[in-house]
């Protein structure tokens, strides 16, 4: 082809070009490595010496005319695909009858409030692994070998020693290795347990709150839990202890509020006694501290437990705690508005 051809040729083919793909298929049958003016180019030895200067000149003239017309139909073709979907795409935002407006689960909401009472105290948040050793998650806390939550029937095994957290006193442990006193933590997270019924969940959410420091009682603990109290529940509500026994905290308190339907009086909900039980708590056991590097003769701590479904439950009415996980709208939608 000659140049004269080309150039025709050309201006027909780029003036039909409908699209960027189409256009570098274009780019590359001209100017590509075996494209037409690039084999124009390589015929330059054919010729005669003298004409070469002249038909060089040429060629790399019309290259240039072809590399701007290129980039100049490249924008074209931009501009004219962004018009389309602007006009394709366009969203009506005068729409007014989206109702499926989303909202915080009622766990999310109860762990929100208690997390913020939390760092309203002072209290760090901090999180740590679901899948956990036997060491953090028993040992460390002075869980003997043959405590029966070990057994199989209660806790998720992975291999022989990594397994489902059962609680997250297993992060605290971590925390405690790593950091010294004086502490002030609560770790939220799932736990898992291998127990099914109206109460009980294999996987649940636990929030635990862990200080350490020098001279903390069990003064301190009670005051923690009724400002947490006074907070979910109202100003009126009580807070009680019971002789109760956990491995890793001596003494142990089983905590009982006063029970927020009848407000003490006696009901259905708290079989007539007017308390409820919430939690677990108790001073960290001299034990665990020294496992994690902290002298007990120097700090003591208090540690307390808490399920979140069970607040959220007792909070809200909540008869099945199954109720949580079966994401039915009619539900969800009650909560967190
Ligand atoms: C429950 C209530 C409890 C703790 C959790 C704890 C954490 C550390 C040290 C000592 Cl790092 N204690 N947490 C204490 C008492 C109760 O949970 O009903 N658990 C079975």
């Amino acid at each position: 082809m000659t140049i004269e051809q080309i150039k025709s040729t050309f201006d027909v083919e780029i003036a039909a070009c409908k699209n960027a793909n189409e256009l570098q298929e274009l780019k590359s049958k001209y100017l590509g490595k075996s494209g037409a003016l690039t084999s124009l180019l390589k015929s330059i030895k054919d010729l005669p010496a003298e004409e070469r200067p002249i038909f060089g000149s040429k060629v790399n003239e019309l290259r240039k005319q072809m590399e701007n017309r290129f980039s100049s139909k490249g924008e074209e073709l931009f501009a004219a695909e962004l018009e389309r979907r602007l006009r394709e795409e366009r969203v009506d935002v005068s729409l007014t009858s989206c109702s499926h407006r989303g909202a915080l689960h009622p766990i999310t909401l109860v762990e929100n409030q208690i997390c913020d009472l939390m760092i309203a105290m002072g209290f760090e948040v901090l999180s740590g692994p679901e899948i956990e050793t036997d060491y953090y998650n028993f040992q460390a806390l002075n869980i003997p070998y043959d405590h029966p939550a070990r057994d199989m029937q209660d806790t998720f095994y992975i291999t022989d020693n990594i397994l489902l957290r059962t609680q997250t006193s297993a992060m605290q442990a971590r925390v405690m290795e790593r950091k010294k006193p004086p502490l002030k933590i609560v770790c939220p997270g799932k736990v898992y347990r291998s127990d099914s019924d109206a109460s009980h969940s294999p996987v649940f959410n636990q929030i635990e709150g862990l200080v350490v420091d020098k001279n903390v009682t069990l003064c301190d603990l009670k005051g923690t839990l009724e400002y947490i109290a006074a907070h979910l529940f109202g100003p009126q509500t009580k807070v009680r202890f019971r002789p109760s026994y956990f491995p890793f905290t001596e003494p142990s308190v089983e905590v009982d509020l006063t029970c927020s339907n009848c407000g003490g009086k006696g009901c259905s909900l708290c079989k007539e006694t007017g308390w409820i039980e919430v939690l677990g708590a108790g001073m960290v056991n001299p034990f665990v501290l020294e496992n994690c590097g902290i002298d007990s003769g120097k700090y003591s701590g208090f540690a307390f437990g808490i399920g979140v479904e069970r607040v959220a439950m007792i909070k809200y009415g909540i008869p099945d705690i199954r109720l949580f996980y079966e994401n039915d709208l009619r539900f969800l939608k009650q909560f967190g508005k």
